[in-house]
């Protein structure tokens, strides 16, 4: 192959990928909220993203103030965008979820929500 050639065949390359979307994935709302106080007892947990993300490959953990950890298991009613998951806070204290998402650009992104439980 000339290297003529061969600069050509790199340029069809270039051109047929497929466009990615720029977004990773950004937390845009979380439910509770970081930071927030909420009663004990079953919690209706939604994440909201400002991309469309792989829930296959998406995980929730929460983690008790005695650190006990707990992976949450996403509902079905999660969209490509939100994420749902149901669980139940029993100890007052801090909680901390943690979520870790792929985004359809193939990043991953992660971060803890805190928040505290009240006594009941
Ligand atoms: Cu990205």
């Amino acid at each position: 192959m000339t290297v003529a050639r061969r600069a050509f065949a790199v340029a069809c390359v270039a051109i047929a990928l497929p466009r990615v979307a720029a977004a990773h994935a950004v937390i845009t709302s979380a439910q509770p909220e970081h930071g927030s106080t909420i009663r004990p007892g079953a919690v209706a947990i939604t994440l909201s993203y400002n991309a469309r993300i792989d829930r296959a490959r998406s995980q929730l953990t929460l983690m008790s103030p005695a650190g006990h950890a707990t992976a949450l298991r996403l509902r079905e009613d999660s969209t490509v965008s939100v994420l749902r998951a149901d669980a139940t806070v029993d100890q007052p204290g801090q909680w901390r979820l943690r979520w870790q998402v792929l985004a359809a650009d193939g990043h991953i992104t992660r971060g803890d929500i805190l928040f505290r439980v009240a006594a009941s």
